[in-house]
């Protein structure tokens, strides 16, 4: 691909749009650069390119694609977006970080996506695959782009990329050599315009995948049937809830693999050291892909037993009068917080609210009601929450996190969980989820 003299116009100035830019401008390109926000307020990473004699800013606007021959748009660039739309009309193409990045990559990619589980899983199998000897790069929407490899010596044995469906939304040949799809459950409808269009976005991670690739799907999931069948890799599941013939389950108290030509193997289910069962999913789906890869059983045991899990999953904070706290607040949408709540057998006090993403919370209401002692509400959304969970649970409202944990503090008894699974945004109230569980864990070891 040669990009010598060709205008091309980069949409966002944040972590994505820098390091395109900065990677287009060394292959020769004329880039111009352009967001809905002014200079002054774009990334301080972009001083180190702003006086390059390749780089341009434009307008934020239609004329910006004056002469260009291609688009490359941040991920956070929702598809409805004017520039984009024009693009597509006057056949500019457009083409995500992630595409761009696979032109130039020669590194074996393992790609993870899911609307929950991908940041976990992606940094377990990059654990057991530097366990295993393997010389591997982490990347991806995890926080460091895929394009920043592209410029580099390239000596890994695999990259390990998150992938979220903002980055897939403009891709055409990116072909993971391993595609692993955890889970799909309703979220960023805003964004993609509807659920349907959200679940088709997530299944071009295998588009492109043949007869030597490997595809993990998740064999419960009753969205990812219908992709199932588009699938021209080799396909295995896994299933935390039944027994298959071929792929990865849970039988007693061992996780089994059974996968073609190979004998069957075991791993306890005590090496997992991370809570609920939906992280035994994650646990599968990269034992899976890591065996496709070449690690032994050994090594990948070794792995699994030493990840103690990110920050903000499902993270116990403190203990109070017997009443203990976790925080959960990386947990922004409806099917994570189902999965948190389903982790634990005592009576939960949940803190729910922030910025709605039209979460689907209606189908809390069953689980709400076995699981749940009261639900404290608060932020933004509290009002159309409350509206929907129903009156089975007796509900609490606060306008702010602070009031919501103090007030969940005193209706608590020793033995209680109180859990922040908020199931929204935070930036209501927070910068990002890490800001919003940080405040939480202060605002606990404060009591
Ligand atoms: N902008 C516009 N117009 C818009 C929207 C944004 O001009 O309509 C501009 C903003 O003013 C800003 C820039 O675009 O200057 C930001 O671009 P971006 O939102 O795409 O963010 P990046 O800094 O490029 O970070 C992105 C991912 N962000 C999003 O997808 C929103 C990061 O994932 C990722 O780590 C990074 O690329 C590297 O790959 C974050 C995220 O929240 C963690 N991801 C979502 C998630 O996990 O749920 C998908
Ligand atoms: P992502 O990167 O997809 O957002 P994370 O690993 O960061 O995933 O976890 C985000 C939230 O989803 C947390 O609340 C976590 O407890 C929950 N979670 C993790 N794995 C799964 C899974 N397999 N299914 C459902 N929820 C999950």
């Amino acid at each position: 691909m040669d990009f010598t003299g060709k205008k091309i116009v980069v949409i966002g100035m944040g972590k994505t749009g820098i390091a395109a830019a900065r990677f287009l401008g060394k292959q020769g390109a004329n880039v111009v650069v352009t967001d809905e926000k002014s200079p002054d307020q774009w990334s301080g990473e972009f001083q180190q390119i702003a006086r390059e004699k390749w780089l341009a800013t434009g307008e934020y606007n239609v004329r910006v694609l004056e002469g260009a021959s291609m688009v490359v748009p941040s991920p956070g660039i929702p598809p409805d977006n004017e520039i984009l739309i024009a693009a597509q009309k006057n056949n500019i193409p457009v083409v995500s970080e992630i595409e761009l990045a696979y032109w130039f990559i020669k590194v074996p990619i393992i790609a993870v996506t899911g609307t929950n589980g991908k940041t976990t899983t992606t940094t377990l199998l990059g654990e057991i695959l530097k366990r295993s000897g393997k010389k591997t790069f982490v990347g991806g929407n995890i926080g460091n782009p895929l394009i920043e490899y592209a410029d580099t010596a390239q000596e890994d044995d695999f990259i390990v990329a998150e992938i979220s469906s903002f980055q897939l939304q403009w891709v055409e040949k990116f072909r993971p050599f391993v595609a692993i799809l955890l889970n799909i459950t309703c979220d960023h409808v805003n964004y993609h315009g509807s659920f349907a269009g959200y679940r088709s976005v997530k299944a071009r991670i295998f588009a492109n995948q043949t007869k030597t690739d490997l595809a993990i799907l998740n064999d419960t999931d009753q969205e990812q049937d219908e992709i199932a069948g588009d699938i021209g890799a080799q396909m295995m599941k896994f299933s935390s809830r039944d027994i298959l013939s071929r792929g990865i389950f849970i039988e007693n108290d061992h996780i089994v693999l059974r996968m073609p030509g190979r004998d069957e193997e075991q791993y306890p289910l005590s090496i997992i050291n991370l809570p609920g069962r939906h992280n035994v999913e994650n646990v599968m789906a990269a034992i899976m892909a890591a065996r496709f890869c070449g690690c032994s059983q050994e090594d990948i045991i070794a792995a699994v037993r030493d990840f103690r899990g990110l920050p903000h999953r499902i993270e116990f904070v403190d203990e109070k009068n017997s009443v203990k706290f976790y925080d959960d607040s990386k947990g922004t949408n409806v099917g994570s917080v189902l999965r948190a709540l389903e982790t634990f057998a005592q009576p939960v006090i949940l803190l729910l609210g922030g910025r709605d993403k039209d979460g689907d919370f209606e189908s809390l209401k069953p689980l709400l009601k076995t699981k749940a002692k009261k639900v404290v509400l608060f932020g933004e959304a509290r009002g159309r929450i409350a509206s929907l969970i129903g009156e089975d649970v007796p509900i609490l409202q606060e306008t702010r996190l602070r009031e919501a944990i103090l007030n969940a503090y005193k209706n608590a008894q020793p033995g209680d969980i109180v859990l922040l699974s908020p199931g929204c945004a935070s930036f209501d109230e927070f910068a990002n989820y890490k800001e919003r569980g940080n405040f939480f864990k202060d605002v606990v070891r404060s009591l």
